[in-house]
């Protein structure tokens, strides 16, 4: 994509100020993302071009963004806050739309680039944890009253019931020759298959609720103030009906870690009860008002279920040859399958633990 290119996209947008330049910003797994820079005082914007392939439809996935970010922006304005900081804003394109489609098809969005804020990579202190686990917490409680149903832009995301479908398919048709070499990591995902259903058993009969969730839970999907507070939940795209425990569990999966998710060093990883303990102390005590029982009783192993649905999903996107995932190396997904295995066994490990810990922070 040419840089003039990028700078027509972004002129299709309802952006202030005069548009300077349009940079590439990380290196995201699904979508790509561009800074658009402003001159003068105007903000600068998030430019991003949807993966289609993956949320489907993208008008519907901005929809419910943009009902999720509404709701929210009358809670902050309600609370005394500021909406255009302390909520993610779309952008619309200047024909009223929330995305902008280009002639090849692509689908773009654009949001207002929210300064003087901190992404984190990693939860390296218990402090940051806690923060963390207050900002999901609050995201949660405050969308906990959003009665409008949101449309599943991701059928099947964190179900594990679809995600064993999507597997057996696969190996079924083992595509590009890689199942044999991989038998022993295919049997860490059989040898757990009936006890991961059996806990989704109990969303797919309402035991457990369902809510409106984020799904992907990140620390880098929150951004801090300079005080270390958190100011605002970010990339939305993945925002649906589901249970929170999805969202409670991927955080885990992702703060807990000592290592990367894609370390090489096996030795590196393992899950750290401390951020584990912070994390859910923050979360329980903005979730008080509306979480439930049985929910606090699958809070840990909502962990498990998590990370194994993401060793499951690294380790089928590399006997499928990697449709999925953006890669590296030709063994990306199968460094990625192993060291989050390797979370997996750590936690399950500490599971009596994490269980404690709950008990403790709930009581
Ligand atoms: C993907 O693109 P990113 O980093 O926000 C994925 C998550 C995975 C994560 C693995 C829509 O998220 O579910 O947990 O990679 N998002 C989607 O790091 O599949
Ligand atoms: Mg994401």
């Amino acid at each position: 994509m040419t840089n003039s290119k990028l700078k027509e996209i972004a002129a299709q947008f309802k952006i202030e100020g005069t548009v300077r330049d349009v940079k590439q910003l990380g290196e995201g797994f699904i979508n790509d993302t561009f800074i658009i820079e402003t001159s003068d005082d105007a903000p600068n914007y998030i430019l991003q071009r949807k993966n289609k392939n993956i949320f489907s439809p993208i008008p519907a996935m901005m929809e419910n963004i943009y009902k999720v970010t509404s709701h929210i922006k009358k809670k902050i304005i309600e609370a005394g806050g500021d909406p255009m900081r302390e909520a993610m804003t779309v952008t619309e394109a200047k024909d009223g739309k929330l995305y902008f489609l280009d002639e090849e098809e692509e689908y773009w969005a654009v949001c207002p680039f929210i300064d003087e804020t901190i992404a984190y990579e990693a939860a390296e202190t218990p402090e940051l944890a806690y923060a963390g686990g207050k900002g999901i917490g609050k995201f949660q409680s405050m969308v906990s009253d959003l009665n409008e149903p949101l449309t599943d832009i991701l059928p099947g995301f964190h179900n594990i019931r679809f995600r064993f479908k999507q597997w057996d398919e696969v190996l079924a048709k083992d595509p590009v020759g890689r199942k044999a070499e991989v038998a022993e990591e295919i049997e860490w995902i059989e040898s757990r298959r009936e006890e991961m259903l059996n806990f989704w058993k109990l969303v797919e009969d309402g035991t457990i609720p369902t809510r409106v969730t984020h799904n992907d839970t990140k620390i880098n999907n929150i951004l801090f103030d300079k005080k270390g507070e958190v100011l605002c939940v970010i990339d939305l795209d993945t925002v649906l009906n589901s249970t929170i425990l999805n969202d409670f569990g991927d955080a885990m999966r992702y703060y807990t870690n000592t290592g990367l998710e894609d370390d090489t060093n096996l030795d590196n990883v393992s899950m750290d009860m401390e951020i584990f303990k912070a994390f859910t102390k923050g979360y329980l005590e903005e979730t008080a008002s509306f979480i439930t029982d049985i929910e606090k009783e699958y809070l840990a192993f909502s962990a498990k279920y998590i990370t194994y649905e993401q060793v499951l999903r690294f380790l089928m996107d590399y006997i499928d040859g990697d449709n999925y995932y953006k890669v590296k190396s030709p063994e990306h997904n199968l460094i990625r399958t192993k060291a989050q295995y390797k979370l997996l066994t750590s936690m399950e490990e500490q599971f009596d633990e994490m269980q404690k810990v709950v008990k403790e922070l709930s009581a």
